[in-house]
C-alpha cells in the first residue's frame, strides 16, 4: 500500500518527468511525445516505488528486476524516469538524440547503464523478455522480468510467437505491460488494426490479464505487485492511458506520436504541466 503522501510524491514526479520529457523534445527537436506523457505514472511506479527491485546506484545488482522497454521510441519518458532515480545526472536529458550521446532516439543497451536491451524495431521485446524470464527460472532465480509494449505495437506478429510460448511455460515471472492509448503512428489503433477483444485474446493463451487506469499511481502500484504474486501465468496488464497526459493539444492525438513541439507549444506545454504540480525540468 502507498500513502496519500506517497501518491502525492509521486504524482509530482510523473509530472516533473513529463516537463523533461517536453524540455528534452524541444531540444532535440525530434522525437516522440504523446507515448512518453502517457506512460510517465507507469514509469515514475517502475523506477520510483518498492514494486520493482532496481537500484540506481548499482544497475548491475543482481537481484534486479528486469525492466524491457520493446516499444523503444517512448524512451524520453524511460531517460526522464531513470535520471530523476539517480542512474545519471538529469543535466544529461539535454543530450538526446545528439550525435554520441548516451540518451539515442531508441536505447540502446551498450553505452547506457541500466539499460537491459536496445530497443526501436517494434514487436521483439517480449520475446527477449520471455526468454529472459525463462532462464532466470531455469537457473532458480526470483527476478521478475517487466515488458512495456505498445497497444499498435501488438500488430506485430512476434509478439503472438511470445505470447503463445510464455502460455505455454507458464512463465509467472513475466508481466507485459501494454500502453493501451489507443492511437499509433499514423491513426487509432481500432481503425488501423481492430485489437479487441484484447483481454480475451490474452486470456486465451494462458496469461492472467489485468486492466488498469494507467494514469493512475496506485493502480499501477497494485497491479505490478498483484502481477508478482500470479501463480503458474504470465500475467499482462492493461494500462490505460491517455496519450499525450498533461497537455490539452496533446491528449488522444495521434498527430502527436511522433512530433516533438515547437517553442511556442513547448512553453504553453510547460505552463500547462505546471499548474499540476512537480518541478520544473532541470531543478
Ligand atoms: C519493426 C518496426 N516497424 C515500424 C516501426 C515504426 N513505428 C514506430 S512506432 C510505430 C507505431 C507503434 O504504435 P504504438 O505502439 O501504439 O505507439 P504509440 O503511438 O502508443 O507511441 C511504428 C509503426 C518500427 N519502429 N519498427
Amino acid at each position: 500500500m502507498l500513502s496519500d503522501e506517497q501518491i502525492k510524491k509521486l504524482e509530482a514526479t510523473a509530472n516533473t518527468i513529463r516537463q523533461d520529457i517536453i524540455a528534452m523534445l524541444l531540444e532535440a527537436k525530434s522525437g516522440h511525445s504523446a507515448g512518453p506523457l502517457g506512460m510517465a505514472d507507469v514509469f515514475t511506479v517502475l523506477y520510483h516505488t518498492d514494486a520493482v527491485k532496481n537500484d540506481p546506484k548499482n544497475p548491475d545488482w543482481e537481484e534486479r528486476d528486469r525492466i524491457i522497454l520493446s516499444n523503444g521510441h517512448i524512451c524520453p519518458v524511460l531517460y526522464a524516469a531513470m535520471a530523476r532515480a539517480g542512474y545519471f545526472l538529469v543535466e544529461e536529458l539535454k543530450t538526446l538524440r545528439k550525435f554520441g550521446a548516451r540518451l539515442q532516439g531508441h536505447p540502446h543497451r551498450l553505452v547506457l547503464p541500466g539499460l537491459e536491451t536496445s530497443s526501436g524495431p517494434i514487436g521483439s521485446g517480449l520475446s527477449q523478455a520471455a526468454g529472459m524470464a525463462y532462464a532466470l527460472r531455469m537457473d532458480g532465480k526470483k527476478n521478475h522480468v517487466i515488458c512495456l509494449m505498445g497497444d499498435g505495437e501488438q500488430d506485430c506478429g512476434q509478439i503472438w510467437e511470445a505470447v503463445m510460448w510464455a502460455g505455454k511455460n507458464k512463465l509467472d515471472n513475466l508481466t507485459a505491460i501494454i500502453d493501451r492509448n489507443n492511437i499509433q503512428i499514423d491513426g487509432f489503433t481500432e481503425d488501423i488494426m481492430p485489437l479487441e477483444p484484447l483481454r480475451e485474446k490474452y486470456e486465451s493463451f494462458g496469461w492472467h490479464v489485468i486492466d488498469i487506469d494507467g494514469n493512475n499511481i496506485m493502480e499501477i502500484y497494485n497491479a505490478i505487485n498483484k502481477a508478482k504474486a500470479v501463480y503458474e501465468k504470465p500475467v499482462c496488464i492493461l494500462a490505460h492511458t491517455v496519450p499525450g497526459k498533461g497537455v490539452d493539444f496533446m491528449e488522444f492525438k495521434y498527430e502527436w506520436h511522433g512530433k516533438p513541439p515547437n517553442g511556442e507549444e513547448a512553453k504553453e506545454a510547460l505552463r500547462q504541466l505546471r499548474t499540476l504540480g512537480g518541478k520544473i525540468s532541470g531543478e
